[in-house]
């Protein structure tokens, strides 16, 4: 479910280009998601990277998987795309001489993780090996992205989102990645073949939920009829995007606070 956004119309509205494909460091078609809830798999802590864990699938969408760690809390959910590298079969760390590691923030007490261990895979669902991507896709030679050119990407303070977004600067290998219509509140620098940018259109393919623009920012001006870029923004977007009531000239980009584990004070 797209809301109304599109982006064939936004493109022509502000004049941009999408990023090619080619500067992605992602498949040409999605990667198929044949997780379900409730599996169970190894991940890489993302708070602690060299510690492989147990994860349980807490949700889906697209091609990403919302993870928890076993042993942590709900409040450090993360998502992974299903051809991530940081994703393996249950059985993949031992048997390359590894040993599972309790999670960072591990609610019991140390000494009591092997027998959770013992017991969060006792009976478990294991995500079956063949459902797993045999590789990552190869990263693009090189940064070949371009300031002004328009992209999906996600919201690293709200990871569950996926939102449009413009090539703010480039840094090397790395790419500005600025947020339509939030006044730069959720950009971020990313190398060029992160796995958290997608071309124009990869939401639609995935069936993943892209949100629209938010509503504040002044838009690059393009020749349409309306002078004001504010008012512009918001004539040209008829979604009510994200807020819950108040209408969109009213919202705060930040006021919102809605309980869980996604509303890291966005
Ligand atoms: N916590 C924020 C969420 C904003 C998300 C912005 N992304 C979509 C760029 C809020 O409630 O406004």
């Amino acid at each position: 479910f797209q809301g109304h956004f599109s982006w064939e119309k936004y493109l022509k509205e502000t004049g941009a280009s999408a990023a090619p494909a080619s500067c992605f460091r992602q498949s040409l078609t999605p990667p198929v998601n044949e997780f379900k809830a409730g599996m169970k798999l190894e991940a890489q802590d993302p708070r602690n990277t060299t510690s492989t864990c147990i994860a349980t699938v807490v949700g889906l969408t697209g091609s990403r998987l919302r993870l928890r760690l076993d042993g942590s809390d709900n409040k450090n959910d993360f998502w992974r795309l299903v051809d991530s590298s940081e994703i393996q079969p249950i059985g993949n760390c031992e048997k390359s001489g590894g040993m599972l590691q309790p999670p960072l923030g591990f609610r019991l007490n140390a000494s009591s993780w092997p027998l959770f261990l013992l017991k969060t895979l006792n009976g478990a669902e294991m995500a079956p090996p063949r459902i797993f991507h045999k590789q990552e896709p190869p990263a693009p030679e090189q940064n070949s992205f371009q300031v002004g050119m328009k992209l999906e990407a996600v919201d690293r303070k709200n990871p569950h989102f996926i939102c449009p977004a413009t090539v703010g600067a480039l840094r090397g290998v790395e790419v500005q990645v600025t947020f339509d219509g939030w006044r730069g509140a959720f950009d971020y620098y990313c190398r060029y073949d992160s796995r958290d940018i997608f071309p124009v259109g990869w939401c639609a393919r995935t069936g993943d939920n892209l949100q629209p623009p938010g509503t504040k920012a002044v838009m690059p001006k393009t020749s349409g009829p309306l002078t004001d870029g504010a008012v512009e923004t918001s004539a040209v977007h008829t979604t009510p995007a994200v807020s819950k009531g108040g209408g969109q000239r009213g919202r705060k980009p930040g006021r919102r606070k809605v309980k869980g584990s996604w509303s890291q004070k966005a």
